[in-house]
């Protein structure tokens, strides 16, 4: 880390303490959605985690429109900003990379920052498609850095009251995996060609976006997928330009898809995104039913968990689902936020992956099983590939994970 320390107060003391708190210098590629997100992670950690891993320094932020980049850097606090992502993944005072960029902008960016030696957190999905994640993963394995692709959902805590509920053998065998992540952003025809609904830079468009999370929260909660059957549609195949809304563009992604999966473990389920679901908003739900218990979580009421359980000698707790408020001191990240009931939100989503990450850079801890490596965003590549391969040959298609 770099040389600077930082010594820590904590509550109560009025000296620094004798141990003091490393700094990470932080380089962070995008200035939109992602950049403005992780930004405010690297800030709030300094300050909410007592003591945090280590104190982010906001080196570089890198974005193509230097004035945006430029007011980006001002507004959160960097004390450089590029417009060459070159520049940024070279500058020896970044150690943490963060890409935020566009799918287009995955591959090139972290296989030279692994070159140089940074550790490195890159956003959903990895890549466009496996063949590209395929040497994101060998070079971040050769530069034996840290790596962690953005699933943000699996550090909320009532997903992570979930996973234990299942690894403590709660819910039992699994019998399905039912998993829905529905918006309703662009439904407006008038609404412009982004990036995310153009397949050179975004690779697919529900299905990467939106299914990335669903497939990875499958992979979190159940385990391997072995096969896939789906179809997909563009409600709306042309667009205006962003540039120039006077003319418009093919919409060359899918809009939403509808798939049937089977897992290793002999469970089976359905996973459907959609950017057409009028009403909501960033729906995502997941249902897993087994043969001791269910449990059903929706991210637009993110701090709650329901659970089912069975075989209880009080007859009335079989009745149906008991909501839990995932907030108590004793819940994954709590101790570091609010009383009881004080819920927290989005945000914190990835101020917990980014802490996760920092945690096992500084104190050499694996990211996995809570955090998804490069290893587990080119999983989630793979069955994102089956279900374009299923869509395009109209066929049921065999999952192979082999790297
Ligand atoms: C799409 O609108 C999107 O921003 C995704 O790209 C994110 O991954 C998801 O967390 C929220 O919705």
């Amino acid at each position: 880390m770099s040389g600077e320390k930082v010594g820590f107060v904590t509550m109560g003391e009025v000296k620094p303490k004798a141990e003091e708190i490393p700094e990470m210098g932080v380089g962070m590629l995008g200035y939109a959605f992602m950049g403005k997100a992780h930004s405010n992670a690297f800030k709030k950690i300094s300050y909410m985690f007592c003591p945090p891993p280590a104190i982010p320094k906001l080196v570089a932020i890198c974005g193509r429109n230097e004035l945006k980049v430029a007011e980006a850097a001002k507004r959160y606090g960097y004390s450089k900003y590029y417009t060459e992502w070159r520049k940024l993944v070279n500058d020896p005072e970044v150690e943490l990379f963060d890409n935020g960029a566009p799918n287009n902008l995955h591959a090139e960016p972290c296989i030279e920052a692994a070159e140089n030696g940074k550790h490195i957190l890159c956003e959903k999905p990895l890549a466009r498609t496996a063949e590209e994640a395929k040497p994101m993963v060998e070079s971040v394995r050769k530069a034996r850095v840290k790596h962690m692709v953005g699933f943000n959902y699996r550090f909320v805590p009532a997903m992570q009251v979930a996973k234990k509920l299942i690894d403590d053998g709660v819910i039992g065998r699994i019998y399905h995996f039912h998993g829905r992540y529905l918006q309703e952003w662009i439904m407006d025809p008038n609404f412009p060609r982004v990036w995310r609904l153009v397949k050179d830079s975004a690779g697919t468009g529900a299905i990467g976006d939106l299914g990335a999370h669903v497939v990875d929260l499958a992979h979190f909660l159940v385990g391997d997928i072995i096969s896939v059957s789906a179809l997909t549609s563009t409600f709306i195949k042309e667009r205006p330009l962003p540039e120039d809304e006077s003319k418009k563009g093919k919409v060359d992604v899918d809009d939403a898809f509808e798939s049937i999966i089977e897992f290793d473990s002999g469970a089976i389920g359905h996973i459907s995104t959609s950017r057409f679901c009028g009403g909501r908003k960033n729906y995502q739900d997941i249902e897993i039913y087994g043969e001791h218990g269910s449990i059903s979580f929706n991210l637009e009421r993110l701090n709650e968990l329901k659970v089912h359980t069975r075989n209880h000698d009080i007859k009335d707790l079989e009745s149906s689902f008991h909501e839990t408020l995932v907030t108590e001191a004793y819940h994954p990240y709590w101790e570091n936020w609010w009383p009881h009931g004080h819920i927290i939100g989005w945000e914190h989503t990835t101020i917990h992956e980014i802490y996760h990450l920092m945690d096992a850079i500084i104190n050499e801890k694996d990211i996995q099983p809570v955090g998804a490596t490069f290893e587990d965003g080119y999983r989630c590549n793979v069955v994102l590939d089956a279900v374009v391969k299923s869509v395009n040959t109209g066929k049921k298609i065999q999952v192979n994970y082999s790297l």
